[in-house]
């Protein structure tokens, strides 16, 4: 496939320029965000320093790092460096806690997203002539807003498809002629075997490229994604905090992730000592931004380990790569692209009266989908008289449907008035099997 790039000015820029321009355009942010940011002047204050004072990468150390908490205790828009006015939208996503964390755009913000996006996009293979289903949620979530626009940036056409309803989506990529889907990676190993059971071969479709985020993946499934959809995958990473997708991605080459640096600066910092570490070796990945104006973020910590390969790429782009992302230092699940926090499970459970503060989550992947499984202890004052009384019931009804049938059913008992009444026949039974 040819070797496309969006923006060849900035995207091969000579490594000495490029630090040039990051430099440059640190201190604008720095000083952006001390102006307008109060929680960020603070640090500032508290330090005895001015954003002026920072005059290298190596200064920068002396700033304490934000995080996803720093984002919370300000929510909702606390850290946002433009009055709403000038805000024109907002995304989010999970904190620690119940409380989503919120970030706002300028119209400025969105245009450079949409720059971004256009540019990991075209490394991965799109053109303006492709069709894209766009599989991710359209919503507070980055994934469906942020690819949407990038990719009209460049030209593309795109299906707003968003995520869900499987057959449908394999529907519309056999109806419409689509040529390039976007989604996680789990997301679409499951459209193959929905599409697959379906009867569909899509080696026979037009479909050709997938650009696949939102949560870890390995090199296997890449193999299996591409072998079983017949197109090339590549691997694109960002974060709601930083902008959302767009902050790094593959090229054809498939040899870690392009950083578009001349918008986010990168450092890799031992997570326990918070040392700076230095350029190839494992550690969390921080980012600072260097252009946004509705939401800077200064050495954000993302909780991501990652390692930076600063050796020049094949593709020509001179920007550094990040391997593909190898965990997090933090207990945060990414379960079918959704971030999800032991703790805001908890929160949910304790809003529940009844329930005792012993839990059990069980993570499992069912086919290609993630499947999430809660044990909760119910307390003894509601077990004797619910709890056991619906438990009996159900084993009542199991045991006699076994005795006639021969034959073990899983009874799910409902809530009265819930099984839909018609005015003509009654629907007994809903085959759900694809034959
Ligand atoms: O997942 C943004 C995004 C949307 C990226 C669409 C790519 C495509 P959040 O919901 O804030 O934002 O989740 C961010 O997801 O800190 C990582 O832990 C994880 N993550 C994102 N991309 C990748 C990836 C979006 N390519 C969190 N590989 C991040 C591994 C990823 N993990």
């Amino acid at each position: 496939m040819e070797n496309l790039i969006w923006n060849p000015e900035y995207e091969c820029l000579k490594r000495e320029e490029l630090k040039e321009l990051q430099k440059k355009r640190l201190q604008w942010s720095l000083r952006w965000a001390y102006e307008r940011v109060p929680f960020y002047r603070r640090r500032f204050d508290e330090l005895r320093i001015r954003p002026e004072d920072i005059k290298n990468f190596n200064d920068l150390k002396i700033l304490p790092f934000t995080t996803k908490d720093d984002l919370r205790d300000n929510y909702p828009y606390g850290l946002f460096a433009l009055n709403m006015e000038q805000v024109v939208r907002i995304h989010g996503s999970s904190g620690t806690t119940g409380k989503p964390i919120v970030v706002g755009y300028s119209r400025g913000d969105l245009s450079t997203w949409s720059e971004l996006v256009a540019r990991i996009a075209t490394a991965g293979g799109v053109q303006p002539k492709d069709i894209c289903q766009i599989a991710f949620a359209y919503g507070l979530f980055t994934g469906g807003f942020g690819l949407h626009q990038g990719l009209e940036r460049i030209g593309a056409t795109v299906i707003p498809a968003s995520a869900g309803m499987t057959e449908r989506q394999v529907q519309l990529m056999a109806d419409f002629g689509t040529t390039v889907l976007v989604c996680t990676p789990s997301y679409a190993l499951h459209i193959a075997e929905v599409g697959e059971k379906m009867g569909v071969d899509f080696h026979q479709l037009p479909l050709r490229v997938g650009l696949f985020g939102a949560e870890p993946w390995s090199e296997n499934m890449r193999a299996e994604i591409e072998r079983r959809l017949g197109i090339i995958a590549t691997d694109n990473y960002g974060l709601t905090e930083i902008i959302g997708p767009g902050v790094a991605g593959e090229c054809l080459h498939k040899n870690g992730l392009h950083i578009n640096e001349d918008h986010f600066l990168v450092e890799v910092i031992n997570p326990e000592t918070e040392e700076t570490l230095p350029p190839g070796e494992v550690g969390e990945l921080v980012f600072t931004s260097l252009t946004k104006e509705a939401f800077p973020v200064i050495r954000f910590r993302t909780r991501d380990l990652s390692r930076l390969i600063e050796e020049p790429c094949p593709c020509g782009r001179t920007l550094a790569r990040m391997e593909r992302v190898r965990g997090r230092t933090d207990d945060m699940l990414i379960i079918r692209g959704v971030n999800v926090f032991p703790s805001q499970i908890e929160h949910a459970l304790m809003e529940v009266e009844g329930v005792e503060p012993h839990y059990q989550i069980i993570v499992d992947r069912v086919g290609a989908l993630d499947n999430l499984e809660i044990m909760v202890e119910v307390s003894e004052e509601v077990f004797p008289d619910a709890m056991r009384k619906l438990v009996e019931f159900e084993k009542k009804i199991e045991n006699k449907l076994e005795q006639i049938l021969g034959l073990r059913a899983k009874i799910k008992l409902v809530e009265p008035k819930t099984i839909e009444r018609t005015s003509g026949k009654a629907k007994r039974v809903i085959d759900k099997r694809v034959l």
